[in-house]
């Protein structure tokens, strides 16, 4: 399974191009315009998000509710670009026109001054309409296949907010997966502690007062992965390391954990470990789970806890940073543009389908069939085997 991207943020389209998802697996656009809403949801978001209705368009691969076996396209509109036709149009235009809206100072903390750099662009908003986190409406989009295809497999995904800005969601060990799923739904910041939510939505509208921006940590939580997926052989197949690429991939996360992650380093490795234990129902399995569902690369058959941290959004409203405008090299503050006081809800949902898509990608792996029904049989024959190894 892969996937690939194209589109800017004020562009006409997002279009995701997925392949390798066996045919005959059960999907409607409903499946992924569940995802696409979520992501737009959450408390902190900026004005865009009252512009977008992200609604999927299904442009191949998929037909009479099946997949077919071929590269499945998938668009997503850019209901502002009626705004910026001129500003983003593919068509030549005057070099001196304010049509343009030229970006000559980058901002602090995002990709527009290496951007540029990179790739010679003088106007920085050649860097950020790609930069922008709007993309990753279309990684959600090549993810909610990805967990429907694992949803039918009987794996389940939870996305939700543990931190935002030092406000801790507390733990929540003992809760299933339903309840994870359910009541992260519901609240307007995506925790499962309504008792931080409160002083989170308090601590984002300070921000938003004051033009400043907070990021937080994002937990996933998946569930029903049998022992052994992903392998130890190879650095670039261990599933926690492909997962902890994806995680750090996506825009403003700048680090992942698994289980007790850092706190590991705080520990004897007596207290690290998961002890093993057997019995007729769940086979194997530990009796506790503090290294996250992974041992050497694979999963253990516990659930899988990732966590991610997000850095706060760099562009800010009343206070920007110190810059250079690239043209004059004079000192001056950062561009300002429209953006987000708070966007860890939505990543949340993103990180979410980010996991699950690694998740199927290395189940395809490993159970390799050309149809979904081929590859579930493979994998409950497997579930069976190690059962009673
Ligand atoms: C983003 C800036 C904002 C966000 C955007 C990401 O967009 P705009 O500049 O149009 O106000 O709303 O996120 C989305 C549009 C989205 O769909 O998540 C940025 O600079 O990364």
């Amino acid at each position: 399974m892969r996937y690939l991207t194209a589109g800017e943020s004020h562009g006409k389209q997002l279009t995701t191009i997925l392949e390798g998802i066996p045919s005959k697996l059960p999907i409607t656009k409903d499946d992924i315009n569940e995802s696409l809403l979520r992501r737009q949801q959450g408390y902190g978001r900026g004005k865009r998000m009252q512009i977008e209705t992200d609604l999927v368009e299904i442009m191949g691969g998929i037909r009479h509710g099946y997949t077919l076996g071929s590269p499945i396209s998938l668009v997503i509109r850019n209901d502002d670009f009626k705004h910026w036709t001129d500003i983003m149009g593919e068509d030549p235009i005057p070099e001196d026109t304010k049509l343009r809206r030229v970006v000559t100072r980058p901002r602090p903390g995002h990709a527009d001054l290496n951007g540029a750099l990179k790739y010679g662009h003088r106007d920085i908003r050649n860097i950020l309409e790609r930069s922008s986190a709007r993309e990753t409406a279309a990684r959600v989009a090549a993810g909610a296949v990805a967990k429907k295809l694992l949803k039918e497999l009987g794996i389940e995904v939870a996305g939700y907010v543990k931190e935002i800005g030092g406000i801790v969601a507390e733990d929540q060990e003992g809760m299933s997966m339903k309840e994870r799923q359910e009541i992260s739904r519901k609240s307007p910041v995506m925790v499962l502690d309504p008792s931080a939510e409160k002083e989170m939505m308090e601590k984002i509208d300070h921000a938003k007062s004051e033009g400043d921006t907070l990021g937080g940590v994002c937990e996933v939580y998946v569930e029903g992965v049998p022992a052994g997926v992903g392998s130890y052989v190879h650095y670039d197949r261990k599933l926690d390391s492909r997962i902890a690429g994806s995680v750090v991939g996506i825009n403003a996360f700048k680090g992942v954990e698994f289980g007790i992650g850092f706190d590991a380093a705080k520990i004897y490795g007596s207290e690290n470990h998961d002890e093993i234990a057997w019995n007729e129902e769940l086979g194997y399995h530990r009796t506790s789970n503090r290294l996250g569902g992974f041992e050497g690369g694979m999963s253990t058959g516990m659930p899988l806890v990732v966590r991610g941290v997000m850095k706060p959004i760099p562009t800010l409203m009343k206070k920007p940073l110190q810059s250079v405008d690239i043209d004059t090299k004079e000192e001056i503050t950062a561009t300002i543009e429209r953006s987000d006081p708070c966007a860890v809800p939505a990543a949340s949902v993103v990180m979410e389908h980010v996991v699950a898509f690694e998740v199927a990608k290395a189940i395809t792996e490993q159970f390799p069939h050309d149809q979904f029904p081929q590859l579930k049989e493979a994998l409950d024959k497997y579930r069976e085997e190690i059962r009673w190894f």
